[in-house]
C-alpha cells in the first residue's frame, strides 16, 4: 500500500509537519534485544499463562505471535490456547523504561518541538534541515543502530492524522499523508481508528450505520447532533475530516503560561486596569485548564509609563479555581495602583506547573 508514500511532492509551504513515531511491539522488542534467540519466534508479554489457567491479560506480543491471532489486552488464557508454544514472559517495566528513555532522547534531538505521549510513542515537529521522508528514515536507522528496535512513523499536517498514519502500516514503515489527501486517506478506515472512539461510541455509531470514517464524513450533522449532542457531534465531524490544531508540546515541561497587554495609551483608570488584569488571569487559567495543567503560582507584572517594571507573586498550597484567581490577580496588583501613576503594560502569568492527573 504505497499510494500515500509520496515523499517528493509532500507538503505545501504553509502546512505544519508533524511526525508520530511509534515503536513496534515495544515490550516484546525489548525482550528480543535482551535475548536475540527469541527473534522470529512467537513472544507474548504479560501475565503468567499457568498452562492456560492464568487469569491476567496480554500486554503485547511480537508480530510472529500476532500471526496466531494474539493481541494486546486479550486474556492470557486465550493467548495460550492460540499458541501454547509461544514464549510467555512477564512485564519488566524497569528495563523497558530505560530503553524508552534512550530512544526518546534520539527522537527529541530531531524535533523543534517534542511531545512524548506514552512509553513507546512521541510526536515531533521536525527540524527543517532534512526532507521529511529522509529524516524519518534517518530516525528509524538511528534507533535501530543504537537499540535494535524498529518503529513506524506517520507524517501529516497535524497530530491526529500523523498518529493514525503511523499505525497505518506496521512494522518498520513510513506513511506520509499530505493535507490534500487527508479525507481520502481516512475514508476507508474503521471508525475505531479515530481517537476518542472507544467500544461504546463505536457501538452507538454502528447502530446508526456508521462503520467507516467515510460514513461519518457523509452523515448529516443535524442528525448527528440529535443523537450525540452538539458538542460531540461537531467533534466527531471534525475528526472524521482529520481536523486538529492541537500543538506538539511536552505536558508539564512548560515552565509558565503568561499573557500581557500594552495599552494603546498609558492609563491610570483603575477600573480598566483591574478589568484587564482579571481578563488576562482568566485567559491564562482557561489556557492551562484546556491542557489539563495545574499551577501553583500566579505572577503579576506592571510597567509604569517610565518603563520601570515591577512584579509580585504568590504561591499556593493547592489548586485554586477561576473565581479565586481573578480575585488574587487584582489583590496582587493593588500594591502598584495606590497612586495615580500611569501604567503602560500589565501582565499575568501562572507558573509551578504540573500535569493534572485527575
Ligand atoms: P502499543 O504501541 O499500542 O503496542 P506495541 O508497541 O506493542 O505494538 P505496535 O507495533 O502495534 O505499536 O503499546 C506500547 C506498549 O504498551 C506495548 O508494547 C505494551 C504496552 N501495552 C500494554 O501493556 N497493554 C495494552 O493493552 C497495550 C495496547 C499496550
Ligand atoms: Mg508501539
Amino acid at each position: 500500500m504505497n499510494e500515500f508514500v509520496t515523499a517528493d511532492e509532500f507538503i505545501d509551504e504553509e502546512d505544519r509537519i508533524v511526525m508520530h513515531i511509534d515503536l513496534d511491539a515495544f515490550f516484546a522488542s525489548c525482550e528480543e534485544v535482551k535475548n536475540p534467540n527469541l527473534k522470529n519466534k512467537p513472544v507474548v508479554i504479560g501475565a503468567n499463562p499457568k498452562k492456560g489457567k492464568g487469569r491476567g491479560v496480554v500486554s503485547t506480543c511480537n508480530y510472529k505471535a500476532r500471526e496466531f491471532g494474539i493481541k494486546s489486552a486479550m486474556p492470557i488464557s486465550f493467548a495460550y490456547k492460540k499458541c501454547p508454544k509461544a514464549f510467555f514472559l512477564p512485564v519488566n517495566m524497569t528495563f523497558y523504561s530505560k530503553v524508552s528513555k534512550e530512544i526518546m532522547k534520539t527522537i527529541k534531538s530531531y524535533g523543534k518541538k517534542f511531545q512524548q505521549v506514552s512509553i513507546d510513542e512521541a510526536f515531533i515537529e521536525p527540524i527543517s534541515e532534512y526532507d521529511v521522508f529522509e529524516l524519518a528514515k534517518k530516525i528509524q536507522n538511528e534507533i535501530y543502530t543504537k537499540k535494535k528496535i524498529t518503529c513506524s512513523i506517520g507524517i501529516a499536517p497535524n497530530k491526529l492524522v500523523a498518529k493514525i498514519a503511523s499505525d497505518f502500516r506496521k512494522p518498520n514503515a513510513i506513511t506520509i499523508v499530505k493535507s490534500s489527501e487527508i479525507k481520502m486517506f481516512l475514508s476507508p478506515l474503521d471508525i475505531r481508528k479515530l481517537p476518542g472512539i472507544g467500544e461504546k461510541s463505536e457501538k452507538k455509531l454502528k447502530d446508526i450505520g456508521i462503520k467507516t470514517v467515510s460514513d461519518l464524513q457523509n452523515f448529516p450533522i443535524q442528525k448527528l447532533e440529535k443523537i450525540f449532542g452538539v458538542k460531540t457531534a461537531r467533534y466527531l465531524k471534525r475528526i472524521s475530516l482529520g481536523k486538529d490544531d492541537s500543538e506538539v508540546e511536552e505536558k508539564g515541561k512548560r515552565k509558565s503560561l503568561g499573557k500581557e497587554v500594552t495599552f494603546s495609551k498609558d492609563i491610570s483608570d483603575k477600573q480598566k486596569i483591574y478589568n484587564t488584569i482579571e481578563k488576562l488571569a482568566e485567559k491564562c487559567y482557561m489556557g492551562l485548564r484546556k491542557k489539563k495543567i495545574n499551577f501553583r503560582t500566579i505572577n503579576i507584572k506592571i510597567r509604569y509609563d517610565d518603563f520601570s517594571t515591577h512584579t509580585k507573586q504568590r504561591t499556593f498550597q493547592e489548586q485554586k479555581n477561576l473565581k479565586e484567581m481573578k480575585l488574587w490577580s487584582k489583590e496582587l496588583a493593588k500594591k502598584f495602583l495606590k497612586d495615580d501613576r500611569k501604567i503602560r503594560l500589565v501582565g499575568v502569568s501562572f507558573s509551578k506547573l504540573s500535569v493534572n492527573k485527575v
